[in-house]
């Protein structure tokens, strides 16, 4: 056994960084390349692994002290004769068995002397600076996107190995004219990472030699582009409650080490729902645990689990302990493209997502004889051709439903911990496909309004869903839900309930059936209908009850006065 000094290896030109997290405390038994400390500048974080295995004896810093390449960290007896051989004054990376820690200064931006000297303006091409040892590191968050005009230095993407996450900095000031890499890319020293229309060009990769920041900077990635949903999003009646949506940007990365990220994402915590514990709100190892322990105990909800648990569900059944999500390398098996989600994709697959595990569904399936309708239908288009408006099944639809909601109150309402919410106003959604995914306008007031209003103002909406013009307005407040895939085909299907509503209709192709009316089969034009339901709300034989109605109305829309 040896008394080795654990010291700060290669960490670029910095002259001090700031200690902001201790990872280990005296008599913890380390592993050799374990992380001791977290320094962070203004644009990244890195863990300073420990060369040697052992015990930590003595910590030699303390959080908010500065420290430099070849500062103590820690005396360890290491456990070892091979370390314990080594010098105790030798620098941390010489005898550490893997690569050193990305120097932070690395990903700092260049000096601005040389930078600031005007180029000819022209196109500028940004690579991975010097990013130490590391291979294959992770982009994790994009800061600019394209059309952006950016400053020189400005951060253009964050990238982070399971030890250090770092901002890389752009070499000239200009226009942003192409973004080679996306979140989940991996990027390595000399990648081409953007193109820049360039006002003041510095070399692209340009050593760091300035030093950086001495005080530990507030959470990084402060220039990080809204976040998607604060745009104009599709299924907004669940906006207000957005579901964690790992992988896909945010407003800003949470105040955390890249190892206590990569920790909570394992645990699969929200980390941006954690509160942090440690200077200037940083989110520590402990303070995911915690969470992760309230929550365990019931003392805790996450967001995702207070917009849709009752209050008293009594369980401790919190997270799906699921497998990890297959990683495939396709390309093994033939040849592959990559395509980013729309945002409104990424917006409604992570309501879906939600509602479909939260909301224990049940579906039922019925059908509506719609021959009388249909041909009544048929016949009023043809009589009111020139007034422009089409009438169609769906606006029909939206009128039974409204007369079932009323029927049905509970079909009306939604869940508010152990309460119902019962509405009475009638605001009907229908799901609307869109070249960049799918989409809920919302007709206000049905109710109020007849078939032909209904049918012209689905089709104003529908053209604005396809447009990409929505605003929350008009996706917000929807009751009830119908999604109708007539136009196209298909049988029955099973709707996801778009949540706070508490059931959705969704209707497949009608097509002509033979139907026996008791003394002959004659051809009906038959509607397959399909319920979903939320069972903590509703039961199976209220919703047979909502289906039948709502296909007798359909059969014969006199009952709808009625
Ligand atoms: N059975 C048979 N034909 C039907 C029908 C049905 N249930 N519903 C509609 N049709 C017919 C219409 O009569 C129309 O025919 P004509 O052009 O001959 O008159 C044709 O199909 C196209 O209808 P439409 O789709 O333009 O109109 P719509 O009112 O039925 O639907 C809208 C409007 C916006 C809901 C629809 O265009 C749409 O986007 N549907 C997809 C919804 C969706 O994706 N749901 C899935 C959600 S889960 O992922």
């Amino acid at each position: 056994m040896a008394l080795v000094n654990i010291q700060v290896p290669d960490i670029g030109d910095f002259d001090e960084v700031g200690v902001i997290e201790l990872l280990v405390k005296v008599g913890d038994t380390v592993k050799a390349e374990q992380s001791l400390i977290t320094v962070e500048s203004d644009k990244a974080s890195m863990e300073i692994p420990s060369s040697h295995a052992g015990v930590v004896k003595e910590l030699k810093i303390a959080i908010g002290d500065k420290v430099k390449q070849g500062s103590v960290i820690a005396v360890v007896e290491a456990a070892d004769a091979v370390a314990a051989s080594a010098p105790a004054a030798s620098p941390a990376p010489a005898v550490a068995p893997a690569p050193a820690p990305a120097p932070v200064a690395a990903a700092m931006p260049a000096p601005a002397a040389p930078a600031a000297a005007p180029a000819a303006a022209g196109p500028v091409e940004v690579r991975v600076p010097d990013i130490g040892d590391f291979k294959d590191v992770a982009v994790i968050e994009m800061l600019v996107k394209v059309g952006d005009t950016i400053k020189l230095e400005q951060s253009l993407f964050t990238v982070e190995s399971d030890k250090a996450s770092m901002e890389i900095p752009s070499p000239a000031a200009g226009v942003v004219k192409e973004l080679k890499v996306k979140i989940g890319d991996t990027v390595n020293i000399g990648d081409l990472v953007a193109m820049l229309e360039g006002s003041v060009a510095a070399p692209a990769a340009a050593p760091a030699a300035a030093p950086a920041s001495a005080a530990p900077a507030p959470a990084p990635a402060a220039a990080a582009p809204a976040p998607a949903a604060a745009a104009t999003a599709p299924v907004a009646a669940t906006a207000s409650v957005p579901a964690h949506q790992p992988g896909t940007p945010t407003a800003g990365l949470p105040h955390a080490s890249p190892s206590v990220r990569k920790f909570a994402r394992e645990l699969g915590v929200p980390i941006d729902e954690v509160k942090g514990s440690g200077p200037k709100g940083r989110i520590t190892q402990d303070d995911v645990q915690t969470f992760t322990k309230q929550v365990m105990a019931g003392a805790a909800q996450t967001k995702a689990q207070a917009a849709k648990a009752p209050a008293a569900t009594g369980g401790s059944g919190v997270g799906l302990d699921l497998l990890p999500w297959p990683k495939v390398d396709f390309t093994k098996f033939g040849p592959v493209e990559r395509k980013d989600l729309s945002r409104i994709k990424k917006i409604s697959g992570a309501n879906l997502h939600r509602n479909w595990v939260v909301i224990p569904h049940v579906t039922n399936h019925d059908d509506a004889d719609i021959t009388e309708l249909e041909a009544f239908r048929v016949q009023f288009n043809k009589e009111n051709e020139k007034s422009g408006v089409k009438v169609t099944m769906l606006a029909f639809m939206i009128k039974a439903a409204v007369a079932a909601l009323k029927k049905f109150p509970e079909f009306n309402s939604s869940l508010d911990g152990d309460q119902l919410v019962l509405k009475n106003y009638f605001h009907i959604g229908f799901a609307a496909d869109t070249p960049n995914g799918l989409v809920v306008p919302v007709i206000r007031d049905a109710d109020q309004k007849g078939i032909v209003q209904i049918s012209q103002e689905m089709g104003d909406l529908a053209k604005k869903a396809r447009d990409g013009k929505m605003g929350p307005a008009d996706m917000t407040g929807g009751c009830f839900s119908i999604s109708s895939l007539g136009g196209i085909g298909g049988r029955y299907f099973t709707p996801i309930i778009n949540a706070p509503e508490v059931a959705i209709m969704g209707v497949c192709k009608s097509s002509i059936e033979p139907k026996w009316d008791g003394k002959q089969f004659a051809p009906r034009l038959m509607l397959p209908l399909s319920l979903s339901w939320d069972h903590r709300v509703i039961d199976g034989a209220s919703a047979a009850r909502f289906n039948v109605y709502f296909a007798s109305l359909l059969a014969d829309f006199r009952r709808i006065v009625m």
